[in-house]
């Protein structure tokens, strides 16, 4: 068997998405995402000028090999751009494996563990009471496990809260937008949110926030610790994950579960977190972390040291991912919960796909592959459209910080 050719198809219905799709001698093909937003064409550039050339002619039923000469062939190993790209073949050799099996990709790499696969939503507000509101709309269509994050007080911009048609889109300038911050404002704020949210949605639904790396370990100590009495599920990313040791002070203040990992793109980014068990859930996905193939690595080692998996989400993540995510889902021991932000049907109506949401859980169809694909004369009228993540500053005086 052979690869025959293999295309890249960048499309904007709504928001970039950059996918793959290899084709065969026997006429089996396979998708698999390669978006990594606000630096998309980098990775379209790495797969087209470099990955592709190497693909033609080569048996797409190794995937394994295909993989460790992608990797180790470049000489150049690991990064984002670079891993995207690998993701998106891996992805994509897994469908085509699949579909010639005649099974779905769950049943191959290893069948199924549970019945289905819980995910968390997102509730935004502008305040705490719009967000208490949002919690509990989400509770009412059935979701067990809900995201808050809220508008602070004095702050224009803050992550995670949406415009007015409820989609959230971070990436939403030509050119970088600006947001503020303030750490005192934020943590004056956020406890009494929390305290808010959980009375108002009782003991039983599991509650998440991120702090999107805005916090230095002590100030996500005291957070943590100030969090404790509503019982989150987990505390995600709250401080930059560069200097990994950094996290057993957030551990020695707080016994707040911690989620890190959605900007990982290997396993050596996750090993001192997993290995010191200064984490408890590990977020890379398989887009952004070299695929089915290189993610199941992750988790197992995670699993050893009773970290779970949470893989990311959002909704820059394109269906593809989350068709593959949910075959990974449905199949790892050691899953925690999958991030879901809905595609709005724009999108979807480009990845025709066979996954369903229902009453807080997610279900992967049982089509032979992935069971996602992409419409290509659709995709062909939505071109695409130069989008940046925003830059956050301090307020008081405009220093840059983490967004
Ligand atoms: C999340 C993430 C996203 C990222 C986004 C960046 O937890 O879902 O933090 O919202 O900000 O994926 O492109
Ligand atoms: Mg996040």
């Amino acid at each position: 068997m052979k690869i025959t050719a293999a295309r890249v198809i960048v499309c904007s219905p709504g928001r970039n998405f950059v996918t793959l799709k290899i084709e065969t001698d026997q006429g089996v093909t396979g998708i698999g995402d390669a978006t990594l937003n606000g630096r998309e064409l980098a990775v379209v550039s790495y797969l087209e000028d470099h990955l592709i050339p190497c693909l033609i002619g080569r048996d797409p039923q190794q995937i394994e090999d295909i993989w460790q000469y992608l990797y180790k062939g470049a000489y150049w190993r690991r990064g984002p751009v670079t891993m995207s790209a690998i993701a998106a073949v891996d992805t994509a050799l897994w469908d085509i494996k699949a579909k010639m099996a005649g099974m779905p990709l769950y049943q191959l790499l290893g069948g199924r563990s549970r019945t289905g696969v819980m995910v968390y939503g997102h509730a935004n507000g502008r305040d705490t009471a719009e967000t208490v509101d949002e919690v509990l709309r989400h509770k009412e269509e059935g979701y067990l496990a809900i995201r808050a994050q809220s508008g602070v007080p004095g702050l224009n911009k803050v992550y995670g809260v949406s415009g007015a048609n409820r989609m959230y889109e971070p990436a939403d300038g030509n050119l970088p937008s600006e947001h503020d911050w303030s750490t005192e404002k934020y943590l004056r704020h956020t406890p009494g949110l929390f305290e808010a949210v959980r009375e108002a949605v009782g003991p039983d639904i599991h509650l998440l926030h991120d702090v999107h790396h805005r916090l230095t370990p002590i100030e996500a100590g005291q957070l943590g610790k100030a969090l404790e009495p509503v019982r989150m599920f987990w505390m995600e990313d709250p401080t930059p994950a560069e200097n990994q040791d950094a996290f057993q002070w957030i551990r020695h203040h707080t016994t707040t579960p911690i989620a890190v990992g959605e900007i990982f793109n290997s396993i050596w980014d996750c090993k001192t977190l997993i290995e010191k068990q200064l984490i408890d859930y590990i977020r890379t996905t398989v887009v952004h972390a070299g695929g089915i193939t290189h993610l199941r690595r992750i988790a197992d080692l995670a699993s050893l040291y009773q970290v779970r998996t949470g893989c990311h989400g959002a909704t820059d993540l394109s269906p593809a991912c989350m068709g593959a995510a949910l075959h990974f889902d449905t199949w790892v021991p050691n899953f925690g919960v999958q991030e879901y932000m809905p595609h709005s049907e724009e999108m979807l109506s480009v990845f025709p796909h066979d996954y369903r949401f229902e009453r807080g859980m997610m279900y992967c169809g049982e089509s032979p592959g992935h069971g996602v694909d992409i419409d290509e004369k659709l995709a062909a009228k939505y071109p695409y459209q130069r989008a940046y993540l925003p830059v956050n500053r301090l307020q008081h005086d405009g220093t840059l910080w983490n967004w």
